[in-house]
């Protein structure tokens, strides 16, 4: 580097400090729309680095935990208000190192705000329940408590939602947390902790560790002190932390991969399916667990489909997400545009039709950067590993299908079960859709993208193991129930022997 500015050395956060990493080694962190831009340094850390976050969150958590939830509530209301003022300056740093354009960036850091508003609401309910016992003189009720220190691992693609997926839920709910973001988009979880922070979030209550799975995530999960594990990633790095949590049974959330799907009937309108799959397969280069990577197309439509589907495929325009006039931006670094790369050579070899894009881009403004076209594979079959596994990155497979039952089957015959979408106007096909689509998530006539923050969100089969973030099955997941009877008959009763 010629510039004779140092980039910004970035610290973690431990016990309300910015700290150095106890290795002192820090990495870049740089823009995939262009590699010559190093946004900051960033620290590598290691064990000692975790002992110190957990033992912070584990001091913390004796007064958090005592503090009225309403209490908690009114920090993150506050945070929220900074998320608001500073949505500008945050989506730009996003888009800087993640890639995605500043319209997408903007939705990120808007759901942070969403789920942050939304839990700073749940403050002031945390609802459980009061019902008669089966002895007179005795009261019931059931109570949420907190559980401790959660140690959270998040991924690059949405470097703010996702935290604030995790993190909102479980401060509200007085749990404290330590917090490992993914390696390539550190920035955004930095900028989140600051917010946080300056809305007055005591010491030790969030600690931010920056570094890699190995040197970081790994010693987080294993740690003795976090009960809690929540974790947003590959299927690979969840398998190792169901069996790294399994020996002490800690509660883990797995939000895994997905193979989402479109299906567009006979019925369909077929100008809303072409924007829905172009959003739902393109946004966010394709890097999405959400992403619609397959489109099941009735026969009776599916020649115009895919005609007018390539058509806008290929009038996107790749580029900096910063530049207005951009469509979609680079893949996240260059394992990924690798991994999207061979792909494309699978796809080709498994006999799929190449119908638009296939490379990768390299040329001026390009050349710096990992960019790849839009592509699509046309006349897929169900069992290709085109159509099977999760590529994410901006490859589309379309399979052609002849009824509803077989689009169905297509759907479903799958390992993963996140998101499904279908483009009919018949409401019979609609609902039946709705019911049979085993997935977490179904959408009618839009896209497999775009889950809001007061909703469950998660997925059936490989894509999890069971638990939904967001809404309040996040609240189910970072409290645990504690019934409480209170006898207040003077004597002993017993259940179920002194009621006969
Ligand atoms: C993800 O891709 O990991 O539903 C989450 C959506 C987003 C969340 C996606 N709000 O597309």
């Amino acid at each position: 580097m010629s510039s004779t500015v140092a980039p910004k050395a970035y610290r973690n956060f431990i016990n309300g400090e910015w700290v150095e990493a106890r290795g002192e080694k820090a990495y870049e962190n740089r823009n995939p729309a262009n590699t010559e831009e190093l946004i900051g340094m960033f620290p590598v850390s290691g064990a000692e680095d975790v002992e110190a976050a957990v033992e912070a969150a584990k001091e913390a958590y004796k007064k958090w935990r005592l503090t009225p939830a309403p209490k908690r509530a009114e920090i993150l209301f506050r945070a929220a208000e900074l998320l608001v003022q500073r949505k500008e300056q945050y989506s730009k740093d996003m888009t800087r190192e993640m890639g995605k354009v500043l319209a997408e960036t903007r939705g990120d850091v808007q759901e942070a705000i969403d789920m942050t508003y939304y839990m700073a609401g749940e403050g002031r309910r945390l609802f459980g329940q009061t019902t008669p016992s089966e002895l007179p003189n005795k009261f019931a009720m059931s109570v949420r408590q907190s559980i401790g220190v959660c140690g959270m691992i998040t991924p690059w693609n949405f470097p703010m939602a996702i935290p604030s997926w995790k993190m909102m839920p479980a401060l509200v709910s007085g749990n404290t947390v330590v917090l490992k973001p993914g390696e390539d988009t550190p920035l955004s979880s930095y900028n989140l902790v600051q917010a946080l922070t300056e809305a007055g979030l005591p010491r030790g209550v969030v600690n931010l560790v920056n570094g890699d799975g190995p040197g970081a995530g790994a010693p987080l999960v294993k740690h003795r002190d976090v009960p809690v594990i929540s974790f947003t990633g590959s299927c690979g790095t969840g398998r190792e932390i169901a069996a790294a949590c399994a020996p002490e049974f800690k509660h883990y959330s797995l939000e895994m991969g997905g193979k989402n799907i479109i299906i567009v009937m006979d019925d369909a309108n077929l100008d809303l399916a072409v924007d829905g799959a172009i959003w739902g397969g393109f946004g966010t280069t394709g890097q999405r667990c959400t992403a619609a990577s397959r489109v099941a197309v009735h026969r009776a439509v599916y020649k115009e489909f895919v005609e007018r589907f390539v058509e806008r495929a290929r009038a996107l325009r790749a580029g900096d997400g910063l530049d207005s006039a951009v469509d979609m931006g680079p893949l996240i670094n260059e394992g990924q545009l690798k991994t999207v790369m061979n792909y494309v050579e699978i796809g080709k070899n498994e006999g799929a039709r190449l119908a638009a894009g296939g490379n990768r881009l390299t040329e001026g403004k390009y050349a710096k950067g990992w960019f790849h076209e839009p592509t699509i594979f046309a006349d897929c079959t169900p069992k290709m590993r085109i159509a099977q596994e999760e590529i994410f990155g901006p490859v589309v497979s379309v399979l052609p299908v002849s009824s509803l039952d077989e689009a169905l089957e297509v759907a479903n015959g799958v390992v993963y079960g996140l998101s499904a979408s279908i483009y009919t106007r018949n409401v019979n096909r609609a609902f039946a859709a709705a019911r049979d689509l085993y997935t977490g998530i179904v959408y009618v006539n839009a896209p497999t993208i775009g889950a809001e923050t007061h909703l469950p969100f998660g997925g059936t089969k490989q894509t999890g193991n069971g638990h939904r973030e967001a809404a309040i099955a996040a609240i189910d997941f970072f409290t645990e129930w504690k019934t409480i009877y209170i006898d207040y008959s003077d004597r002993l009763q017993r259940a179920q022997i002194d009621n006969a």
